[in-house]
């Protein structure tokens, strides 16, 4: 009787080291995901997950969290600084009261289109941002797609910037897009992603800034019925991952990982192709009146002191400004 609960027990503290052992070994990561189901960068960002789990043999398991669920992103780029977050996909405008240099990339009409952007990006410029963000515990691997951005609203179609006047146009959270906002007139307020949806519903604010596939998919386009087409900001995100996390890596899993997320971006961006064109027809066909802005150069005009107190503030990074705009 003894001995075989003896058996039993040791048995039964053989698993416990068995189990202790795997879980040391397989890294469980929680990835921070702020869109929703079959948006492009959750669909991606899923790949990202389903590829390193394989080819790391199940060393590294990782998990996206959609819809924000683990809270806002501000809140998630701090908490993927310090680790509790493994990975996630982040906009790079949020990114700037963290990571300075990156504010550049939040300068309105900075981009002449996309494709310079993802020339920019995926060049020599684009490891500077990547080194940047590395000295705030962020490894960027590979860049996703955010198209451009332009206003909406509940009120009237935007032409010149006259017709933001006194509105108040919900910003993501950076001073660049409060001052922005500033120079065209309106009231920029800085709000969650998560709240707009609502705030344009009771009226809180009048109007927000987002490209088509998010105007769409947060259901903004169901509140707000005007959009106007200014490509005021081309902002890259990233495929971003904990240093605390990618340290723990061998070298050949942190291979593995890296070529993931460049898949991924390789998916993500020919994705978003397909779903700008999409969401654009589904809000027209919703009944949201799109226009086109005759004249962009009036609101980029107004930008001026906008790039004037930035490179006052810093001057280092003016050559980086002049790098980008001129890439073609
Ligand atoms: C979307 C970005 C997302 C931002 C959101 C916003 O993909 O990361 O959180 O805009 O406006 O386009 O907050």
């Amino acid at each position: 009787m003894r001995l075989e609960k003896l058996l039993r027990v040791t048995a039964l503290a053989g698993t416990l080291v068995a189990l202790a052992g795997a879980s040391a070994i397989a890294a469980d990561w929680r990835g921070w995901n702020i869109h929703p189901e079959g948006y492009p960068n959750t669909v991606a960002l899923e790949q990202f997950a389903k590829d390193v789990a394989e080819k790391t043999d199940g060393r590294v398991t990782p998990t996206v969290y959609n819809g924000g669920v683990l809270g806002s992103q501000p809140d998630a780029i701090e908490q993927t600084r310090n680790g509790a977050l493994d990975f996630a996909n982040f906009n790079l405008g949020p990114m700037g009261p963290i990571v300075p240099a990156t504010n550049v990339l939040s300068l309105p009409f900075l981009f002449t289109g996309v494709d310079q952007m993802h020339k920019v990006m995926d060049g020599e410029i684009g490891q500077r941002f990547s080194d940047a963000m590395a000295e705030q515990g962020l490894v960027a691997l590979a860049w996703y797609d955010s198209g451009s951005r332009s206003f909406y609203n509940t009120r009237q179609p935007i032409q010149t910037p006259a017709d933001l006047a006194g509105m108040k146009v919900r910003v993501m959270n950076n001073d660049l897009y409060v001052q922005m906002i500033d120079q065209l007139g309106g009231n920029a307020t800085p709000m969650a992603y998560g709240e707009v949806y609502q705030s344009l519903k009771t009226g809180v604010i009048d109007g927000a800034e987002n490209n088509y596939p998010s105007f769409e998919s947060s259901n903004h386009y169901e509140v707000a019925k005007f959009y106007s087409i200014t490509d005021h900001l081309i902002i890259p995100e990233c495929v971003c991952i904990a240093k605390a996390s990618w340290d723990k890596l061998s070298p050949e899993d942190q291979e593995i990982v890296r070529q993931a997320a460049i898949d991924s971006a390789t998916l993500q961006r020919k994705l978003w192709e397909e779903r700008s064109v999409a969401s654009r027809q589904k809000v027209e066909e919703s009944g949201v009146k799109v226009n086109e802005v005759q004249d962009k150069k009036a609101f980029q005009e107004k930008m001026a002191p906008v790039y004037a107190a930035f490179i006052k503030a810093n001057p280092d990074l003016e050559e980086w400004i002049t790098a980008i705009q001129s890439t073609n």
